[in-house]
């Protein structure tokens, strides 16, 4: 009985934390936006697109931060926008895991619609991330003092677009550095950019698709020059090699 007692009164608290923690994530969001980047054996960038919709309401500046499900995983790369009359800055206040950057508006007072920007992060696939995007909005009151001030969330669209990215050397792009690619390489060497360098005559073979990747894409030799120096030979497959990693 008396154990019986414990596991209800253990099963109360833990409903009480749960309508407790439902109730912060209902308060909190209005300002906060979960996007849920993907597993998967390769590596990403996830690109986090940010416009504001705030036709009817006038506002000085917009700090955003974000914060990674996994700090050791998720890369921070940075904020960027092309926003005309407005003041940029990128990651302040920064600790692992968590970024604030925004912009300022040069009138401190701004009252449309705009593209604010777009964040990006990279990381490797092993598990499903998750990247929380908090919004706060400033305006001046009379005495010219900064405050926040409240904000709704439909003020702001985020959109999130998502991209594979391969290792240099993955070149049938199936996340892993190995045999395969060496093949491949193996089977372009011999093959230069330039038939004629003097007379800058381009080889029709260079650019040529020669086989498929693991993702149905194109595979040239120009793909296979991993160093770069204009030719498949030895030394491209000497950096395959170097970069095997599964
Ligand atoms: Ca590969
Ligand atoms: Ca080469």
């Amino acid at each position: 009985m008396a154990i019986k007692g414990r596991l209800a009164r253990s099963i109360l608290r833990a409903g009480v934390c749960i309508v407790l923690a439902v109730a912060l994530s209902v308060s909190a969001a209005a300002f906060r936006y979960d996007v849920v980047a993907p597993e998967g054996n390769v590596s990403y960038e996830v690109t986090i697109n940010l416009s504001m919709d705030a036709q009817s309401f006038a506002y000085a500046g917009v700090q955003f931060t974000s914060t990674v499900s996994d700090p050791d995983s998720v890369v921070f790369v940075g904020f960027t926008n092309g926003v005309s009359g407005t003041q940029l800055y990128n990651t302040i206040n920064n600790i692992p895991g968590r970024n604030s950057f925004g912009f300022y508006t040069s009138t401190n007072r701004f009252q449309d619609a705009m593209n604010v920007g777009s964040v990006k992060f990279t990381y490797f696939g092993t598990a499903e991330q998750t990247i929380t995007i908090e919004m706060r909005i400033a305006n001046f009151d009379e005495e010219g003092r900064a405050r926040w001030i409240t904000t709704e969330a439909s003020y702001i669209v985020v959109n999130l677009s998502t991209e594979e990215t391969f290792s240099q050397y993955d070149i049938n792009k199936d996340g892993d550095v190995g045999l395969l690619d060496l093949a491949l390489a193996a089977f372009a060497a011999g093959t230069a950019m330039y038939i004629d360098e003097d007379l800058g005559i381009m080889n029709p073979l260079w650019d040529e698709v020669f086989a498929l990747d693991s993702k149905g894409g194109p595979v040239t030799a120009a793909m296979c020059d991993v160093n770069e120096d204009g030719v498949v030979d030895m030394l491209d497959l000497m950096e395959i090699l170097r970069n095997f990693a599964f």
